[in-house]
């Protein structure tokens, strides 16, 4: 069995994995990510018991019981740089032997469901909706340092590339398809599907002007108008296709949930964000219980 160096998985000094501060057994196999470091309590406040309250930088993780399930919350951060280190570390905390520092024998497979924030790009998606990620359209570049090719839906890509003049000097854009199987679970009247893009930045990256020009003006048209088999980019946000891009490579399963708080079609905003958000974790609370 490989033996992975110190300075490739990082412990801490107590044995705990270097960023997120945890132990094996601090992780339940269901986890809800939250950007927000602040929305973990906002998930956890449902929980029956927290029982493991654990943090390093940006990375709080709060470890409970939901309707006689073990849950876990982590905040994120914000960022597909970010995800990379949380989906890798969540990962080694179940597939790695922190003792042998190899791979266990047997794989274990997560259910990751993001609980997050969101910018509608069509004007029929209304602020305060909630929305599941049919699709994450990754402008990011993450999934280009892993061998990832297999896991690309490439005729939707290629549609992409077709449609959307893209500079030189960006990322490839990737797309991944989410995990049907909790796709089903989480569907609902109250819940939109939608095909979310992520990108590097909430400002120029998302098409946002404030002093500063942008190089391609023209990239939030060029976005909520492309169509792939009758179906358009519905939102924007920054982390959806590394959580899902990452998930699948590594055997994870995850669904992205997202409220949206803006409408850039219209100029809209939500009149109240917290109370749309406190919905929205009802909401996936209730469907994690079914998973
Ligand atoms: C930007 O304000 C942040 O909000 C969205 C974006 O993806 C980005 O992280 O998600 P969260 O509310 O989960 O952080
Ligand atoms: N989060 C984003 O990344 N973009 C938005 O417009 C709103 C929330």
């Amino acid at each position: 069995m490989t033996s992975i160096d110190a300075s490739e998985l990082i412990l801490n000094e107590d044995g705990s994995i270097y960023h997120l501060n945890l132990f094996p057994e601090d992780l339940a196999s269901t986890v809800i990510t939250v950007g927000d470091p602040d929305r973990v309590a906002e998930v956890s406040k449902h929980f029956e018991v927290v029982e493991i309250k654990k943090g390093k930088r940006e990375f709080i993780t709060h470890t409970g019981w939901y309707n006689s399930q073990r849950l876990s919350v982590i905040s994120t951060g914000i960022g597909t740089d970010n995800i990379d280190i949380v989906l890798n570390e969540l990962d080694a905390l179940v597939n790695i032997d922190f003792k042998t520092r190899g791979e266990k024998p047997k794989h274990t497979s997560l259910k990751i469901v993001r609980i997050g924030t969101t910018g509608a790009i069509q004007k029929e998606l209304k602020v305060d909706s909630i929305l599941a990620s049919k699709y994450a359209v990754g402008l990011d570049g993450l999934l280009h340092y892993y061998q990832s090719e297999t896991i690309q839906e490439s005729d939707y890509q290629t549609a992409f590339t077709n449609q959307i003049p893209w500079p030189p000097t960006h990322p490839t854009p990737y797309v991944i398809a989410g995990d049907n199987d909790l796709l089903k679970i989480f569907k609902d009247v109250n819940l939109h599907l939608g095909i979310t893009a992520t990108n590097v930045g909430f400002y120029g990256p998302q098409s946002r002007v404030l002093r500063l020009p942008l190089k391609n003006p023209e990239l939030i048209n060029s976005l909520s108008t492309f169509d792939y088999k009758n179906q358009k980019i519905t939102n924007l946000e920054m982390e959806t296709s590394a959580i899902y891009g990452m998930s699948k490579l590594l055997g994870h399963k995850a669904i992205s949930l997202n409220s949206v708080v803006a409408n850039r079609a219209n100029g809209t905003v939500s009149k109240d964000p917290k109370l749309a958000m406190k919905k929205l974790i009802v909401f996936a609370l209730d469907k994690i219980s079914k998973i």
